[in-house]
C-alpha cells in the first residue's frame, strides 16, 4: 500500500478489450427504443402503436397502459426524508400524463436498434399540453401550475435543522453578509451512456440483467420490487462500466422494461441510450437556489450561519433525489468552527428531468456556498481571504469532534494544506503580478481563488441512513480466500466504474497477506459471485469496502496462524507473521510461508484438531462514522477584460484523504474531480426554455471542457488518518469536484474585484463575465 502500482485494469480497457454491456450479443436478442414525450407537461389523450407493430423487423410495441400489469411496484425513491414527503406515481412508461420532456410514452421491440428507433415514427400520440413550470420559485407560488395535480402542491418536502441559538448569533453580530448563490443544473456525461441487456432465465423463472450500473446489488433488490420477481431469482451483472459519476447510482425505467419484456417475450432484450436520450432522460445534478447568511465579529470570526435552499427534484423522484441536498445539510459550515447553524431545504417539483446524485451529490453545493461566503466576509471586514479562513479554522484534532451542524468530523488538520498550497502556488509572486496588471490596467487581469474544503464520505453508518429515512444500510462486504493453488481471490461488494478497485483492493489484500498484488484476483460486479454488497457511490469504497477486504484478510491470517503453529509444532502465541511468512518468535529459521499454510489448509491431511479445511474469510465492515477528507485548492485565473473569457493557467490542490493506498489512482481521481469542478465553475449548464424544452440536449450545446481548457494540475497531499476505520483511509473519489468550483469562482471574482464586483454566477462563461464587467462599468463602480 502506498506504492504506485500500475492499474491492473488498464491494459484491457485501453486496448479495446474491455467488456461493456453494449458489446454483448446474445442469441435471439431483440432491441428496444422508447418514444419520449416532446412536451414537458401534457395529458396523453390518445395513443396508438398498431402501425409501429406492422413495420418490418418490429416484434412488439407497447404503451404504458399495455404494460400496466407487468409492474409489481413503481420506480421507487429510497429516501423517505420527511413525513411530509410527497411521492408522485412513477411507472417505467407514463400512462396518461407526462411530466417532463423525455418522459417515455411507448416502447418498440425490434430486431435491431435502428429498426426499433425508426418504428417510433409510426406511433400515433395526441397530447393535450398542460401548463409548465420550470422555475423553482415560480413553482412554489400559490397560483403555479402543478407538476402533479394529485399531489396538490409542488413542494416535495421541507427539511429543517437547527443547532445552537442562531437568532442570538445574528443579533450579537458586528457584521452580517448575505448572498443568493445559484447551483446551476448539470448533466452527468459518462463516456459510456446507459446500457442494459436482460436475459430471461426460464430454468429458475428468473432474469439475468447486465447493466452499465454503479450499483448491481441495489438494482437487484429494487428491480425485484418493480418487476415482481423474487430477489433470489434476479441476477445483476455490471460488466466494465465506462463511468457513472453518480448517474448510474439509480434504478431506471429502462432496466425494468428490459427485464420485464425479456420475461414476457422470452428473448434477451437490449437497450442502449444515445447521447440525446442520455441528456434528457438520465438524471441531472445540482440545481439549487441557496440563500446564505453569515454573522460575524468585526474582525471576521464567524458566530452563526443561516442556510435556506431550494432543491429542484424535477418531474419525479428517482432513487436518491430527495437525499442529495440533505447530504449537504451537515456540510455548509465547512472547515470552520462556530456556535450556531440553521438549515432549511425545500424540495420542489418542476417539469424537468429528475435530479439525483452527481459527483459530490450535495457536498459541492455546500462547499461552494461556505467558501464564497468566506470571501464575502473577508471583503466585508477588510481582511484577506487567507486571514479570514485561518481565523475560523479548527485546531488540529485526531478524534471525533463536534461541528456546528451537530455531527462529528473524524479528524482534521487543515492549516498545513493551506500553507503548502500557498507555497506551491507562489502566492506572494501572484499577488505582485496581480497588482502590476491592475496598475497597468492590463487587458488580461489575474485572479487568485481559495477553497479550503471538507466533505463527508465513506457512506455510511447504517444508523444515520435510517435516521435520514433511507431504505438501506451502509456496511460493505468482502471475502478473502486462498485458492488451493495458493493464489488469492478477493470478492468485493463494491463495483468500480473507473476507480481502479481491482488494483487498490489487490494492494490491500497483498499487503495484509504478504503476497504480491499480481497474486490477487478481485471479483466484483456480479451478484452471483459477490452476493453481498452496497456498491459504489459517496466515495465509500475504500473507507468501507477496502477496509472490509483488510479485515477479512486479517481473519484469514488469524486462521492461518493456527495452522502454521501446528505445522511448526509451536504454540500459537509464539508465532509471528511478517512479509507473508509465519515464524517462531526467537527462531526465525523455523518458518513457513502463508502459501504453504494455504496448501495445507486445502490438503486437510494434517490440520489442528477440529479445524475445518480451507482458508477463506468473510467480513461485513460496518463503519460507525463517516470519513471527512479535506484540503486546500488554489485556482489562478486570467480574465480577458474585453471578451470575458476566463482561462486557468495554474491550479494547485493539496488534499488529505488519510493514508493513500495508490497514489497514481488518487492523483487520477483528483484530476478528474477538479476537471468536473472547473466544468461547473466555467463551462457547463443545463438550460431549459420556458416550455420545459432542454436547450442543451446535445454535446454541441452543452459545453464539456477537454484537455485544451484545463491546465496541468499541481497536486500534493498531507496525511491525517481517520479514526473511523482500521486503515485510517478517507475517500477521495469526489474530493476534486467538491474542492474546485469555488476556487475558480473566487478567482474570477478576485480578478474583477477592483471593479466592485462581488459575485458571479456559475458557469462564469465569457458572456456572463463580459456582461458583469459591462454592468459594473455602467454603474460607474469601475
Ligand atoms: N484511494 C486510495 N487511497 C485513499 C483513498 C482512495 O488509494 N486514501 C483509491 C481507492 O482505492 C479507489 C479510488 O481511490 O481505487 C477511489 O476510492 P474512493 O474515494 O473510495 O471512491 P469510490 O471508489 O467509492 O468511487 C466513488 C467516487 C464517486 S462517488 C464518483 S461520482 C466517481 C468517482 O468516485 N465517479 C467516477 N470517481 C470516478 N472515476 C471515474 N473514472 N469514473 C467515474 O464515474
Amino acid at each position: 500500500m502506498g506504492g504506485g502500482v500500475p492499474r491492473k485494469e488498464d491494459p484491457a480497457l485501453v486496448t479495446g478489450r474491455g467488456s461493456y454491456t453494449d458489446n454483448m450479443k446474445l442469441p435471439g436478442m431483440l432491441h428496444i427504443a422508447l418514444l419520449r414525450s416532446p412536451f414537458a407537461h401534457a395529458k396523453i389523450t390518445h395513443i396508438d402503436v398498431s402501425a409501429a407493430r406492422e413495420q418490418p423487423g418490429v416484434v412488439a410495441a407497447f404503451t404504458g397502459e399495455d404494460l400496466a400489469n407487468e409492474w409489481a411496484g413503481p420506480i421507487p425513491c429510497a429516501w423517505a426524508v420527511s413525513e411530509d414527503l410527497k411521492t408522485p406515481d412513477h411507472w417505467p412508461i407514463a400512462k396518461d400524463e407526462v411530466h417532463y420532456a423525455g418522459d417515455a410514452v411507448a416502447v418498440v421491440v425490434a430486431s435491431d436498434r435502428y429498426t426499433a428507433q425508426d418504428a417510433l415514427e409510426y406511433i400515433d400520440v395526441d397530447y393535450e399540453p398542460l401548463d409548465v413550470v420550470t422555475d423553482m420559485e415560480a413553482a412554489l407560488k400559490e397560483d403555479s401550475p402543478l407538476v402533479h395535480e394529485d399531489l396538490g402542491t409542488n413542494t416535495a418536502f421541507t427539511w429543517p435543522l437547527a443547532v445552537g441559538d442562531v437568532d442570538d448569533a445574528f443579533s450579537n453580530a458586528d457584521v452580517t453578509v448575505k448572498q443568493r448563490l445559484i447551483q446551476q443544473r448539470l448533466i452527468p456525461t459518462a463516456i459510456e451512456p446507459r446500457a442494459v441487456v436482460a436475459q430471461p432465465d426460464p430454468v429458475n423463472d428468473g432474469v439475468v440483467v447486465y447493466s452499465s450500473t454503479q450499483i448491481p446489488h441495489l438494482v437487484k433488490a429494487v428491480l425485484s420490487g418493480i418487476i415482481g420477481v423474487p430477489e433470489h431469482k434476479v441476477r445483476i451483472v455490471a460488466p466494465d462500466v465506462g463511468g457513472g459519476f453518480g448517474s448510474k447510482l439509480n434504478v431506471y425505467a429502462e432496466e425494468a422494461l428490459a427485464a420485464a419484456l425479456a420475461r414476457k417475450l422470452s428473448v434477451p432484450i437490449k437497450f442502449v441510450e444515445d447521447r440525446s436520450e442520455n441528456y434528457q432522460a438520465t438524471i441531472h445534478g445540482r440545481d439549487q437556489i441557496q440563500d446564505i447568511e453569515l454573522a460575524a465579529t468585526s474582525d471576521g470570526k464567524i458566530l452563526g450561519m443561516k442556510v435556506d435552499i431550494k432543491a429542484d427534484m424535477g418531474g419525479y423522484l428517482q432513487l436518491g433525489t430527495t437525499i442529495v441536498p440533505l447530504l449537504g445539510a451537515f456540510m455548509f459550515p465547512g472547515v470552520y468552527t462556530f456556535g450556531a447553524y440553521s438549515f432549511k431545504c425545500t424540495g420542489v417539483f418542476t417539469n424537468k428531468t429528475p435530479t439525483d446524485a452527481y459527483r459530490g451529490a450535495g457536498r459541492p453545493e455546500a462547499a461552494f456556498a461556505i467558501e464564497r461566503m468566506m470571501d464575502l466576509l473577508a471583503l466585508e471586514v477588510g481582511i484577506s481571504p487567507v486571514e479570514v479562513r485561518r481565523k475560523n479554522f479548527y485546531e488540529p484534532f485526531d478524534e471525533p469532534t463536534a461541528t456546528p451542524a451537530g455531527i462529528q468530523y473524524d479528524s482534521m488538520n487543515i492549516q498545513p494544506t493551506l500553507d503548502k498550497a500557498m507555497e506551491l502556488a507562489g502566492y506572494e509572486d501572484l499577488l505582485a503580478e496581480q497588482k502590476r496588471r491592475r496598475e497597468n490596467n492590463d487587458l488580461v487581469q489575474l485572479g487568485i481563488g481559495f477553497s479550503t474544503y471538507t466533505e463527508i464520505c465513506g457512506l455510511a453508518p447504517s444508523q444515520v441512513i435510517a435516521a435520514l429515512g433511507g431504505g438501506g444500510a451502509g456496511w460493505e462486504a468482502a471475502t478473502v480466500r486462498f485458492t488451493s493453488s495458493s493464489k488469492v481471490e478477493v470478492v468485493t461488494g463494491t463495483s468500480p466504474h473507473g476507480q481502479g478497485h481491482e488494483t487498490s483492493w489487490s494492494q490491500i489484500a497483498a499487503d495484509a497477506l504478504g503476497v504480491t498484488p499480481d497474486d490477487v484476483e478481485v471479483l466484483h460486479g456480479d451478484t452471483d459471485s459477490a452476493p453481498f454488497g452496497r456498491d459504489t457511490y459517496g466515495s465509500r469504497s475504500v473507507a468501507v469496502g477496502g477496509v472490509a477486504v483488510h479485515v477479512a484478510a486479517e481473519k484469514v491470517i488469524d486462521k492461518a496462524k493456527k495452522i502454521a503453529a501446528h505445522m511448526l509444532e509451536a504454540a500459537e502465541d509464539d508465532i509471528e507473521f511478517e512479509g507473508g511468512r509465519f515464524s517462531v518468535v526467537g527462531s526465525p529459521d523455523q518458518n513457513v510461508t502463508i502459501q504453504k499454510v494455504a496448501g495445507a489448509a486445502y490438503l486437510a491431511a494434517d490440520l489442528p484438531e477440529g479445524m475445518e479445511p480451507g482458508l477463506s474469510s468473510d467480513h461485513f465492515f460496518h463503519p460507525q462514522n463517516f470519513t471527512f477528507p479535506f484540503g486546500t485548492h488554489i485556482c489562478v485565473v486570467e480574465v480577458d477584460m474585453e471578451t470575458g473569457k476566463v482561462t486557468v493557467p495554474k491550479y494547485v490542490a493539496v488534499d488529505d484523504c488519510g493514508p493513500v493506498i495508490n497514489p497514481v489512482i488518487v492523483d487520477g481521481q483528483v484530476h478528474g474531480g477538479i476537471a468536473q469542478g472547473l466544468a461547473q465553475a466555467l463551462y457547463e449548464e443545463a438550460i431549459y426554455d420556458e416550455d420545459g424544452m432542454l436547450a442543451t440536449a446535445s454535446m454541441v450545446d452543452y459545453m464539456i471542457p477537454g484537455a485544451p481548457e484545463l491546465p496541468n494540475f499541481t497536486l500534493d497531499r498531507t496525511v491525517t488518518p481517520s479514526p473511523s476505520n482500521p486503515l485510517g483511509v478517507k475517500g477521495v473519489g469526489e474530493a476534486g469536484t467538491i474542492g474546485a468550483p469555488q476556487a475558480a469562482i473566487n478567482a474570477v471574482v478576485d480578478a474583477l474585484s477592483h471593479l466592485g464586483i462581488k459575485n458571479i454566477d456559475m458557469p462564469a462563461s465569457p458572456m456572463r463575465v463580459w456582461e458583469t464587467i459591462q454592468a459594473a462599468q455602467n454603474r460607474g463602480d469601475a
